[in-house]
């Protein structure tokens, strides 16, 4: 054979060892570095935590769990053994809040991390290297060394469980699949006109009534009459305080915190048909039926002082149950109409030197964030909050584009971008023909991966204010877990390398090849996703 031969042969031969040993891990690890060789998982592999790092136990078990789901093996524990999976939790100062670094070599998975978060992580990257589907055969983990951190401390997925009801499993497999790729916020957007979702102890008819609705919205937004009082309510649910407990541990396991939003002043026509009184024109109604928010009924009124006590003690009880930094109290889209016309919101005008509406939606908003700082918390609102002056330590959550979020950082205030191109899960991602019916809107996977959250507009001093991105899911046209999964899978893959991986280091082709794993994975689990068009930027 002569030697040129031999070369091309030998070149022929490098891609494809090379293939042989990628990983499609999503997010993008900051650092991966295969090398040669593979970690047997087998029934003599053992894993090891230090006894006085109890913390770590849920993250551990975890790994020992989805182990056992595909293989069928049940790992030893603290044995001494020749292969370890060991976790190490270092010195708070060894790593950077949720970063983490794996080692695999032939006798050693070793994660190491500063935080339980971290360690979760390293387990996540492990088992996206896994086979996806379920096997006899020992699991083969190639040899490896990645340091991880993420680009965004807020990797936000936001569900909208009022316009229709999801089942607590339902919001769990939504949380676990967030964890899946590292997004570590959860946006729970409990109340809006067609629906209260969350048990509150002091005022019972906000779900004995506010939860329940005379019909499912219509397939055209808006376009169904509005029910009358005496129609039999049909559709709806709600949280339990119980349920709420029970989701906000799940995700904690999973590092994700549950950021609740309880909507004000506008978009809470379910709060006002369970208490009429909230309102400015004191008079019964029902939750809204469609997607239309300029019902005169449809906001608190800013004059009555009940309404703040009523918030506040709302607002008490939900504190209550979520640990999480941020409370979110929506804010978006408010009818001033029904405020104009409304003598004791004139007269708190007058008696504050408020000059327009739009000043007394910020008093209302300020009055709020005053209560929530009290409670050592702090406020998180759409970008609306900004109307009329912006409260003293408020977060902008920026949707419509990024203006607002770049008003608020030149404000120094903190801010999360998610607008609504190309950050809304709820729009169309291909089609329209053949694709379920959405709002309107074409975000597909490739805008959502080329999505930079940080705007040029700003100065490297007030980029810091930008915490991370989220993506949002409007459910006015999404009924089902499965529509749910499907508009969310793969663009929140997508994001979720936006807001973890550098922004110099993502590609498109790379990540489309790594996504195709993703996908025999979704197959596996039965998970709906939408195959897309990974060649064309449409
Ligand atoms: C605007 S985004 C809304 C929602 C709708 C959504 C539909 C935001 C803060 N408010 O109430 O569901 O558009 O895409």
């Amino acid at each position: 054979m002569s030697l040129k031969f031999v070369k091309f042969l030998l070149l022929l031969a490098c891609p494809l060892t090379l293939f042989a040993q990628q990983v499609s891990i999503i997010p993008q690890p900051v650092e991966l570095k295969l090398n040669e060789g593979n970690f047997s998982i087998d029934k003599n592999t053992t894993v090891q935590f230090n006894a006085s790092q109890a913390a770590l136990k849920p993250a551990v078990d975890f790994f020992l769990n989805a182990v056992k789901d595909i293989s069928g093996i049940a790992l030893q524990q603290n044995k001494p053994a020749a292969k370890k999976v060991e976790f190490i939790l270092a010195a708070q100062t060894a790593f950077k809040p949720e970063a983490y670094s794996l080692t695999v070599t032939p006798s050693l998975i070793q994660i190491k991390a500063s935080s339980y978060a971290g360690i979760f992580y390293g387990i996540q990257s492990v088992l996206q290297t896994l086979p996806q589907v379920r096997t006899n055969a020992a699991l083969q983990v190639p040899c490896m060394q990645i340091n991880d951190e993420p680009r965004f401390k807020w990797r936000g997925m936001h569900l909208d469980v009022s316009r229709h009801f999801f089942s607590a499993d339902v919001v769990k497999q939504y949380i676990n699949l967030m964890a899946m790729y590292k997004m570590n916020t959860f946006h729970w957007h409990l109340v809006d006109d067609q629906g209260w979702r969350i048990e509150i102890k002091k005022y019972p008819k906000l779900t004995s009534t506010g939860a329940w609705r005379v019909d499912q919205i219509d397939k055209v937004w808006g376009s169904r009459p509005q029910a009358k009082q005496g129609e039999a309510a049909t559709y709806g649910g709600y949280y339990t305080q119980e349920q709420v407990k029970e989701i906000i541990a799940y995700a904690k396991t999973r590092n994700v915190t549950v950021v609740p939003e309880i909507e004000m002043p506008g978009h809470v026509a379910s709060a006002i048909a369970a208490y009429p009184q909230l309102s400015c024109t004191q008079l019964p109604q029902l939750p809204l039926t469609g997607g239309n928010y300029n019902n005169m009924s449809s906001n608190y009124c800013a004059g009555n002082e009940e309404v703040f006590s009523f918030l506040q003690d709302v607002l008490t009880e939900v504190i209550a149950l979520f640990p999480s930094t941020y409370i979110h109290i929506g804010g978006d889209e408010v009818d001033k109409g029904p405020w104009k016309k409304c003598e004791r919101c004139q007269a708190r005008m007058k008696k504050e030197g408020l000059k327009n509406e739009e000043e007394l939606q910020s008093y209302f908003i300020k009055r709020m964030e005053k209560f929530i700082v009290s409670k050592k918390r702090k406020m998180i609102g759409w970008d609306e909050i900004l109307e009329g002056g912006l409260a003293p330590e408020a977060t902008v959550m920026s949707w419509r584009g990024e203006a607002g979020g770049i008003e608020a950082a030149k404000m120094h205030h903190d801010v999360v971008m998610t607008p609504g191109s190309p950050c809304y899960f709820d729009h169309y991602q291909a089609g329209p023909e053949g694709e379920p019916l959405a709002i309107g809107g074409f975000n597909t996977v490739k805008k959502v991966y080329d999505y930079e959250p940080i705007p040029k507009e700003l100065s490297a001093e007030q980029q810091k204010y930008v915490l991370g991105a989220q993506g949002n899911v409007w459910t006015e046209y999404i009924s089902t877990a499965e529509h749910l999964e499907y508009m969310v899978l793969p663009r929140m893959l997508a994001l979720a390398e936006t807001v973890w991986s550098p922004a110099a280091t993502k590609n498109w082709n790379d990540f489309s090849r790594r996504l195709q794993f993703h996908f025999k994975a979704f197959d596996a689990k039965g998970l709906h996703y939408s195959p897309g068009n990974f060649t064309v930027d449409i």
